[in-house]
């Protein structure tokens, strides 16, 4: 990569073109996942969603219905704070168990996405008048204040398998915030993606009708978009595969040609004939991984439950 004295991109700070720069001048270049999320690419995600060969929302959303309505009553969240909460649709599970439980709620969906977050907001506080719908516009992987004055106690939810996303030591880091904002009395509810036969999970990461392949691409038109680089999509091939040691599909950018892109702010990114960027990885856990990334992060398993086939696992857990 070389250095060009280029305007500083307008919508990201020194923060995330150091980020940038980092990934990119690795051995295997690397890009963060939250660049998937503009309005198109959310949308991309909830099409995936729908996908017969993305087992993980339809899988979760039944756990959800199965066990939300126990759960909630055993705790009796009055506010609900979801981090990467996107289109919210299960969401509504556990909106419907609290609102039938304790009939008033605050929510508080946190998101990246934020187009397609002040959307899901409306249209849920349109769906649900008795809850408080508070959007917040965060970056899950820092800091962030909540709202004054939550209703207590709070449920922390992190939906999705959104967690595998994150390498186990980032995991630990992002549950320890999450274990940090909890008081005594509140409850932290998690979907994850078991291990499981490789080749159904590399189906899901590519699926037939190309959606997982756009949605990928579409991390280099919101880069053009925030930072003003020059990335052609199409010169770039999905690839997604399991690494079994690592326990975890990742997905690449396969460069099809020498491609030079400029990054304002960045520089000068060479990737080479059949090069790769690696967008993102999606780690699989089981009970045993995930009882110590929770336990790395001051919390305590309470509830886990899987779906009969163990595809997929929804827990809750305390703080210790
Ligand atoms: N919870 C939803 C959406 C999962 S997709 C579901 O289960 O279907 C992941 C969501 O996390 C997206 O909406 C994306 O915009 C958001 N996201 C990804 N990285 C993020 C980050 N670093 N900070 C905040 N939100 C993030
Ligand atoms: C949001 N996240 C949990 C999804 C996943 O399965 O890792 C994103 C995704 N990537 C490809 N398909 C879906």
């Amino acid at each position: 990569m070389t250095d060009t004295a280029a305007t500083p991109a307008p919508a990201l700070d020194a923060r995330a073109l150091a980020d940038l720069r980092d990934g990119l001048s690795r051995p295997q270049k690397e890009l963060p996942p939250k660049y998937f999320y503009d309005e198109h690419g959310s949308g991309l995600f909830e099409a995936i969603t729908r996908l017969p060969e993305y087992y993980l929302t339809r899988t979760e959303r039944a756990l959800l219905g199965r066990w939300m309505p126990e759960w909630i009553g055993l705790s009796r969240p009055r506010a609900l704070v979801e981090l990467g909460a996107g289109g919210a649709g299960k969401t509504r599970i556990v909106l419907d168990a609290m609102t039938d439980t304790v009939g008033s709620a605050a929510y508080v969906p946190v998101d990246v996405s934020a187009g397609f977050l002040d959307a899901v907001a409306a249209r849920l506080a349109g769906e649900y008048p008795t809850v408080d719908v508070l959007p917040l516009v965060a970056d899950i992987t820092a800091d962030f204040a909540l709202p004054d004055n939550l209703p207590r106690p709070t449920l922390h939810a992190f939906l999705g398998s959104t967690i595998g996303n994150f390498t186990p030591p980032e995991a630990v880091a992002l549950l320890a915030r999450v274990r940090r904002r909890m008081q005594p009395g509140d409850a932290f509810l998690m979907g994850v993606d078991l291990r499981k036969d490789p080749a159904v999970i590399e189906a899901a990461y590519n699926d037939a009708a190309g959606v997982t392949a756009e949605f990928n691409r579409n991390m280099l038109r919101v880069l053009n978009a925030l930072a003003g680089a020059d990335f052609d999509p199409y010169a770039f091939d999905h690839r997604a595969f399991y690494h079994r040691g690592l326990h975890r599909i990742e997905m690449h950018l396969d460069a099809r040609t020498p491609q030079v892109v400029t990054i304002p702010g960045v520089g000068e990114v060479r990737v080479g004939a059949g090069e790769s960027i690696r967008t993102e990885i999606s780690c699989k856990h089981d009970r045993a991984s995930v009882e110590a990334m929770l336990a790395a992060a001051g919390m305590r398993l309470a509830e886990w439950e899987m779906d009969t086939d163990g595809l997929y696992a929804i827990l809750l857990a305390h703080g210790d």
